[in-house]
């Protein structure tokens, strides 16, 4: 062979390389539809700036607001993006504060109805970076799991400008919740989740009972007990920088006798498989 024809070939097998090797797989990705679920109460100081962030990012995800009727007129930023954003941008509006946990499953409900195939969980307060939304959907996409994690402990403590007793609290909770619920997860309170359509489509989510960390536990518990791949995926979890934290000593105190609810729940009974 010439060492023209040589290298011509060689060309030729790197450019072969660099192209999607299974066309099928790439047309079946585009045609893939995402919902990002973003809870919020009084966040007008954020909402703007993350659903922007959003819908500039390399995949074409949908956002779903959940808004329980903020007094601080966050539903009114969203209905004038909405404008702007008439396909992409959607939003559900609850006449009071009823929870993460209930926003959540309102918001599942949703965008199983509308055929999604990918459904995120995420903070309207930047404490998760948007662009890892990408990277949670890899791991469902790419390595095959049901739900990925944007994890803060996987590999010691990954949270920015947290107050240190909020730190500790969260990483001794985590702790705790594995011991008590032997799963086999660092971030067990983790807000920052991806669902694959066939385990949000199973999971029976009228049995979902709790509202705030104690949701988030009970979510991956359940994912856990059907048999469902988890991936943790390891993310920098930021303090937000606007507004202020919902969260409170009740949910906390929900979530410590929770676990030890889930736990004796789950000897007698059945969860669907996957
Ligand atoms: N719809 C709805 N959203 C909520 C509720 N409580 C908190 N959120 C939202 O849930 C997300 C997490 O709450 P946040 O206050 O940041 O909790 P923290 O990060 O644990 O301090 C934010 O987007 C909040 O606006 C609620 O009762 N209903
Ligand atoms: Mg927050």
């Amino acid at each position: 062979m010439r060492k023209t024809e040589y290298l011509c070939t060689k060309f030729r097998f790197i450019f072969w390389q660099s192209q999607p090797t299974n066309p099928q797989i790439m047309s079946q990705n585009e045609s893939e539809r995402c919902l990002v679920i973003i809870p919020t109460y009084n966040e007008k100081e954020n909402i703007e700036n993350i659903i922007r962030y959003v819908f500039k990012l390399s995949e074409p995800f949908h956002i779903l607001v959940i808004d329980d009727g903020s007094p601080d007129g966050t539903a009114a930023i969203v209905k004038s993006l909405q404008n702007e954003f008439p396909e992409q941008l959607h939003l559900i509006e609850r006449e009071g504060k009823m929870g993460l946990g209930t926003a959540y499953i309102a918001g599942f409900r949703w965008s199983l109805e509308h055929n999604y195939d990918y459904t995120f969980e995420m903070d309207a307060d930047f404490s998760h970076n948007p662009d890892d939304l990408l990277r949670l959907l890899a791991a469902c996409r790419e390595e095959g799991a049901d739900m990925s994690i944007g994890s803060r402990y996987v590999s010691g403590v990954n949270v920015v400008n947290w107050p240190m007793d909020r730190v500790l609290m969260s990483y001794f909770a985590s702790k705790y919740v594995r011991v008590i619920t032997g799963m086999d997860i660092h971030d067990t309170t983790a807000g920052f989740v991806c669902y694959k359509r066939r385990l949000l489509e199973k999971m029976e989510l009228d049995k979902i009972r709790f509202r705030g960390y104690a949701f988030q536990i009970e979510m991956k518990f359940t994912a856990m007990k059907m048999g469902a791949k988890i991936i943790e995926v390891p993310i920098i979890f930021t303090n937000r920088v606007l507004g202020t934290s919902k969260m409170s000593g009740g949910i906390f105190s929900e979530a410590v006798f929770g676990v030890i609810k889930l736990k004796i729940g789950s000897w007698t009974r059945i969860y669907p498989k996957l």
